[in-house]
């Protein structure tokens, strides 16, 4: 297994997250990617080497242009504005207001956000573009045919939509390397998302397109963020009708419940004819994870691996969210073990 990592993850360091009516120490901080690198080398997997050389082509196929400018810019903007803080969105179109792009950076900020506990700062889109880079790079070594490749992306992706940050995420590095799986041949590809929270973002790109199928398993977006997208009824549209699978499952599920869920995800994947599997690793499934709600044991994800290394298709692991507890390193590390297995 290769693993893709970049130091420039640490400049992605917020001081703030609005969380409980209190600006807090974010839970998606640099110690994530640090503890969970140890855990993969302790476990063996050596092969570590930093991102390729990529542009912005791949990303501005499954993002907007403007958002892209917009990311690029958006701390410049805030520091030119004087504001003394980080950069949180407060504003936003909604119900019945118009969709107009503005020109105010309070508004941009709030214009481009799926959820405000996100702060943009110094350094955040230098970090989602080494992120997305990483993933780009996990994309050339299945390339090469090489069936296994895992990208430590940080800041994670999956709640990134088309023109929307949020949710820890800006850039989405799934949908990014999806999209390079098919210009570089791929007919069909699966992103499998298995991160406690539903990938809104990926879904946002993938819900018209044919060539994509998505599949996440999640809290029931009744109770669990990002609350607004995830439900079983959300099945495609298009091209895409019937190429995306949502599997809402409720507070405190065990292996049991949620197996039976992914192998139901696995056999849509195989029949849509997939050719390669990019899998949204989010550990916050964990029973100790701090703000989530599911069961799942740090033996699980070994078995979570090797039932998807079961589908026989190349796989791309990728980084998305868990948190809080030093066992996020090593059921990162299981995962990649039942991969292998
Ligand atoms: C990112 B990833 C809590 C609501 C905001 C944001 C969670 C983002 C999770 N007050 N929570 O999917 O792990
Ligand atoms: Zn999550």
């Amino acid at each position: 297994m290769r693993v893709i990592y970049s130091e420039d993850h640490k400049l992605r360091d917020a001081k703030t997250e609005l969380h409980g009516g209190l600006l807090v120490t974010p839970f998606e901080g640099p110690f994530r990617a640090e503890w969970i690198l140890k855990a993969v080398r302790d476990a063996g997997f050596s092969d570590v080497v930093a991102p390729n050389l990529h542009g912005l082509e791949t990303a501005l196929k499954v993002h907007d242009w403007g958002y892209l400018e917009f990311l690029s810019k958006a701390w410049a903007l805030w520091k030119a504005s004087g504001a003394e803080g980080e950069a949180i969105p407060t504003s936003f179109p909604v119900r019945r207001s118009t969709q107009r792009v503005p020109n105010d950076i309070d508004a941009l900020l709030g214009y481009y956000a799926n959820a405000a506990e996100t702060a943009i700062t110094e350094g955040t889109y230098e970090a989602a573009i080494a992120s997305m880079k990483c993933a780009l790079t996990g994309v050339d070594w299945l390339n090469a045919g090489n069936r296994f490749a895992f990208s430590l992306c940080r800041p994670p992706g999956h709640h990134a939509g088309i023109d929307l940050f949020g949710g820890y995420c800006f850039i989405n590095n799934a949908a990014v390397a999806a999209q390079h799986l098919i210009d570089l041949g791929a007919k069909k590809v699966a992103i499998l998302d298995v991160d406690f929270h539903h990938g809104n973002g990926t879904q946002d790109i993938t819900y018209d397109r044919g060539d994509i199928f998505f599949a996440s398993l999640h809290g029931e977006p009744a109770d669990a963020f990002p609350y607004f997208w995830g439900y079983a009824d959300e099945t495609g549209k298009g091209q895409g009708e019937g190429c995306n699978a949502n599997y809402p499952l409720p507070r405190g599920t065990t292996w049991q419940a949620w197996s039976a869920a992914l192998a139901n995800a696995l056999l849509r994947i195989k029949a849509f004819g997939a050719e390669a599997i990019v899998v949204s690793l989010g550990v916050d499934t964990f029973e100790r994870d701090p703000i989530s709600f599911f069961k799942l044991t740090s033996e699980d994800f070994i078995r979570m691996g090797s039932e998807i290394a079961g589908a026989g298709l190349p796989v791309l692991t990728l980084m998305e969210g868990g948190y809080g507890v030093p066992e996020i390193g090593l059921n990162v590390a299981n995962m990649l073990k039942g991969l292998e297995a």
